[in-house]
């Protein structure tokens, strides 16, 4: 399959997430880089692709565009679905997109850029205080992934059993994006474990940030 065109940014963690389900579907795309801090995402060309402005936007092969990636992992899943991001039984699905949703629902949105941007121009937030942000909006959820992690046995190498899948994905980005902001880690031993277990393969290490053709 090819002709998939993926709009992204290297440092975006939800971009990150769809390059990493892209790799490990095995699927070619080609790389177009919207730079988010110098607005390449608002210029009108962009905003004829996704009337949104946000990245990614998967455009498919017959022009269809995908914004939103987990709706973008979902239809990957459902399109390609082997290998799987997804557990076959119900309760094991639920617990994966759970796991997902905490990272994608709950801290991803309050930490996105256009947040931090909203809280420096109307607030006169500076760099202490939306790092202070940022950290603050992680550790609510990372603090109870940690324990739903921890105390789980259906939790294996991977968020779920021992192979990598949706939860797994959203783990990795949002961990490299904690980097940038320093967020203490040493609370969240499993996550830890879990991000290392990832980054020895190659479909999250070829994802990476630093490895995208735009990375600075
Ligand atoms: N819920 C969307 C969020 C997309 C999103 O906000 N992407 C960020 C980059 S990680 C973005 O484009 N930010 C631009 C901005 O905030 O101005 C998804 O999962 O795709």
């Amino acid at each position: 399959m090819s002709g998939l065109v993926l709009h992204n940014y290297f440092r975006s963690s939800t971009s990150y997430r769809v390059r990493i389900a892209l790799a490990m579907k095995g699927l070619p795309y080609e790389y177009v880089a919207h730079h988010l801090r110098h607005g390449g995402h608002r210029k009108a060309s962009y905003l004829s692709i996704n009337p949104q402005g946000l990245v990614p936007a998967l455009v498919l092969e017959d022009g269809t565009m995908l914004a939103q990636s987990m709706a973008i992992l979902e239809y990957l899943e459902e399109t390609h679905p082997k290998p799987p991001l997804l557990p076959t039984d119900p309760k094991g699905r639920a617990r994966v997109r759970m796991l997902s949703d905490m990272i994608a629902c709950d801290i991803h949105p309050v930490n996105n850029l256009r947040v931090l941007n909203a809280l420096r121009s109307r607030y006169g937030a500076d760099d202490t205080e939306i790092a202070n942000w940022f950290r603050h909006w992680v550790n609510e959820t990372f603090a109870p992934l940690e324990q739903m992690l921890a105390h789980d046995r259906q939790t294996g190498t991977f968020c779920h059993g021992h192979t990598p899948g949706m939860a797994d994905i959203c783990l990795v980005a949002q961990v490299a994006n904690n980097a940038r902001f320093n967020v203490d880690m040493t609370p969240y031993p499993t996550i830890g474990r879990i991000r290392d277990a990832c980054m020895e393969l190659p479909a999250f290490i070829d994802a990476a940030p630093q490895k995208q053709p735009d990375a600075e």
